[in-house]
């Protein structure tokens, strides 16, 4: 392990009288085995740890960063939400080189905004694995007064390796439900009441599937690399600064200060108007500084527990007896609305939170009545809390600008309209139906103000992140809309974010839930008179069109029958086999290509022989698409002449048990149940016009 520091004044910038410094560190980028959630694990680190050490600076600093990449793969290093010339931004091939394995690449930018931001790998998964770290730029004389301050990295840690995450993840999308207990079978929906039936019913009728908070089950979540990590001392009365990232590769958290309301005073780096918190729901990718006090003289749990409720980790500020943040019961999926997240937390006390808004000052009123009449529309779709504690702060309806934040209104306006796309079940995420590798660069002009509406069209979260710029989040706060570089878009939700086009080049825009990048939520912002980015790059730069393979082998009493596939995120190769235990069977080999969400045609063979020796070799193409509650039509034309239709569908009955049936128009139909007895091994048994009845086990590749 090797960290240098050194700083020294550059001697050329003192005759202007500023004290502008060099600011150096060298940092290896090596595997190291760890053991963060029970067993080791071979991870990659820097600088010797994880998180990686924080690299601090002030404002007009000269920053100059070495790593040197000792690992047998490329790697890559970004400067999250930090302000740098596009060559330094560190987007492989689209900003930056790869840092090539075994050699060294040198950073060096001056630091033009103060703040709390991170830095992390942008290849491949190596985030996932551990190449994450703290940044910490302040100003030249501190406008925030504190006694005290301490870093809070929070990430989430998985044991397995980050690409057979993402790989069970193509496999299904709900992999790790049962892992993380999300499972949604009908028996508890039953359990949960009529409403819970309701909206099961209509999301399968408007082929949603069931919601979920998170895609992966993950072994622990960590407070700067441990799940329970001592930050340090503190006295009550003290001023405590807590610069908190979410450094998670997928993880949204709550987060919970057990001596009280945290104070917000900036996010992604900018200050804001202070605003008190109980909890605060960090996306991927954020960060928020918070100013905390401590009641007594005792030590206290700052608790970020992720979104779904499936774990947490603590912080520990100040020293003696722990106190505990309060428990919040999981969020029940089963009661959530479509569209509007909307958690057991508040339904179970729907009041709650509008008790607290009533209470509250109207002093920001009158602020609002001044404010001009742009923000108005959007204000009136906002409920707005002003001033007072928030309970339960989700969005950044409540964050306001210290000053205007408005861009000149001479400036010429463009607006994009971003649909946030994707499927769960393929697991491929999109930007208007199109994953990175199949999309056009998003073209602007320098001096625009360029406006992103971004429209999520799927059930799940996504952590928005534009490189190289600062947006404003029209959050209904008028001309104090606050800057921010990486937002939260929520299930089925819609957020306008805007930029003054400022720099040249090229910039990634991307969805920050690592999994989602890697499956093509992503793109290329370019300045149309400096872009360097042609069709080459983002090639090169995407990863969506890796290809994965998977196989179910099933043996059973009556049949032996499986598939092997091998897809990407538009083209699968099928080949699908039932033998009964005698001379009759089934091989069916096809390529499939996917068209849209729920739209495929295909084309391939049959080869069937039965039990008196006949054989029939027949060739076809075809169509499947997913009718409403999810079933599956298919109709296909053979190469004799026959034309066949068939559904098919299934429904997860209790946690671990799944029914699914299919019929077809040669009156042939089969009805199956499985119990999952593992993620990978399966007991199963089912009854068909085939091959009868039978029953054995089920084995996932
Ligand atoms: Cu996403």
């Amino acid at each position: 392990m090797r960290i240098f520091l050194v700083v020294f004044l550059l001697q050329p910038l003192l005759a202007f009288g500023a004290e502008a410094a060099v600011v150096e560190y060298e940092l290896d980028i090596e595997y190291q085995t760890v053991n963060k959630a029970g067993r080791p694990v071979r991870a990659m680190v820097v600088g010797g740890s994880i998180p990686a050490p924080t690299i601090e600076a002030t404002l007009g600093d000269l920053l100059r960063v070495t790593f040197h990449n000792k690992m047998d793969v490329e790697t890559s290093i970004h400067w999250h939400g930090v302000l740098v010339p596009p060559q330094q931004d560190g987007v492989p091939y689209l900003n930056t080189l790869p840092i090539a394995a075994h050699s060294s690449f040198t950073f060096e930018f001056t630091i033009r905004t103060a703040g709390t931001y991170w830095y992390h790998s942008h290849t491949g998964l190596h985030e996932q694995r551990g190449v994450y770290g703290s940044l910490v730029f302040r100003p030249k004389v501190e406008t925030i007064q504190v006694d005290r301050e301490y870093v809070v990295v929070f990430s989430d840690w998985t044991n397995e390796r980050p690409k057979d995450v993402l790989r069970h993840l193509k496999r299904e999308g709900e992999y790790y439900a049962l892992q993380k207990d999300s499972v949604q079978s009908w028996d508890r929906v039953i359990a949960n009441g009529s409403r819970a039936v309701r909206n099961r019913l209509r999301s399968a009728w408007t082929r949603m599937g069931p919601m979920d908070l998170s895609d992966v089950g993950y072994d622990a979540f960590l407070a700067n690399g441990e799940q329970v990590h001592r930050l340090g001392p503190a006295q009550p009365g003290e001023r405590v600064r807590l610069r908190m990232i979410n450094a998670a590769a997928s993880s949204y958290f709550d987060i919970e200060f057990a001596g009280g309301p945290m104070t917000i005073i900036s996010a992604d780096g900018i200050d804001l108007q202070p605003q008190a918190v109980k909890r605060l729901r960090i996306a991927v990718a954020e960060t928020y500084d918070v100013i905390v006090e401590l009641p007594d003289n005792l030590a206290y749990e700052l608790r970020a527990t992720s979104m779904d409720g499936t774990g947490y980790a603590t912080a520990i500020l100040g020293e003696g007896e722990i106190v505990r943040a309060p428990v919040h019961p999981r969020p029940n999926l089963f009661l959530m609305d479509m569209g509007m997240a909307m958690d057991m937390e508040m339904a179970d006390q729907p009041m709650a939170g509008m008790k607290e808004m009533a209470e509250m000052p109207t002093a920001g009123m009158k602020e609002m009545a001044e404010m001009p009449t742009a923000g108005i529309k959007e204000m009136a779709e906002m409920p707005m809390p002003l001033g007072g504690v928030i309970g339960h702060m989700k969005d950044y309806g409540a964050l306001r600008a210290l000053e205007s934040t408005e861009y000149g209104a001479a400036a010429p306006r463009r607006q994009h309209v971003l649909e946030l796309t994707g499927n769960m079940d393929r697991y491929v995420w999109s930007i208007n139906n199109r994953t990175l590798s199949e999309a056009d660069r998003i073209l602007i002009r320098r001096g625009e103000v360029v406006r992103f509406v971004l429209v999520n069209k799927t059930m799940m979260n996504h952590p928005m992140h534009l490189h190289g710029h600062f947006f404003r989040v029209l959050n209904g706060q008028g001309a104090l809309s606050p800057l921010k570089h990486t937002i939260d878009v929520g299930p089925m939700s819609t957020v306008t974010i805007e930029f003054e086009a400022n720099e040249e080049r090229d910039w990634f825009f991307h969805c920050h839930n690592l999994y989602h990048m890697a499956s093509g939520m992503a793109r290329v912002v370019s300045y149309e008179a400096s872009s360097q980015a042609d069709k080459s790059v983002i090639r090169k730069l995407a990863e969506d069109r890796h290809w994965f393979a998977f196989a179910d082998l099933a043996v059973m009493s009556h049949q032996l029958s499986g598939r092997v596939w091998a897809a990407n995120s538009r083209h699968r190769f099928e080949v699908e086999w039932d033998f009964d235990w005698r001379d009759e069977y089934e091989i069916e080999p096809v390529y499939v290509r996917n068209l849209s969400r729920w739209l495929d045609v295909y084309a391939g063979g049959t080869f069937e022989a039965d039990e008196d020796g006949s054989r029939e070799n027949v060739g076809m193409i075809g169509v499947r698409y997913i009718l409403p509650m999810l079933i599956t039509a298919d109709l296909r034309l053979e190469t004799n002449g026959d034309v066949h239709f068939g559904l098919s569908s299934e429904l997860r009955l209790q946690k671990r048990l799944k029914f699914d049936w299919e019929w077809n128009t040669d009156e042939e139909y089969e009805i199956g149940l499985e119990y999952e007895l593992s993620k990978t091994v399966l007991i199963r048994a089912s009854f068909g016009s085939e091959y009868e009845a039978g029953a054995g086990l089920l084995v996932k590749f």
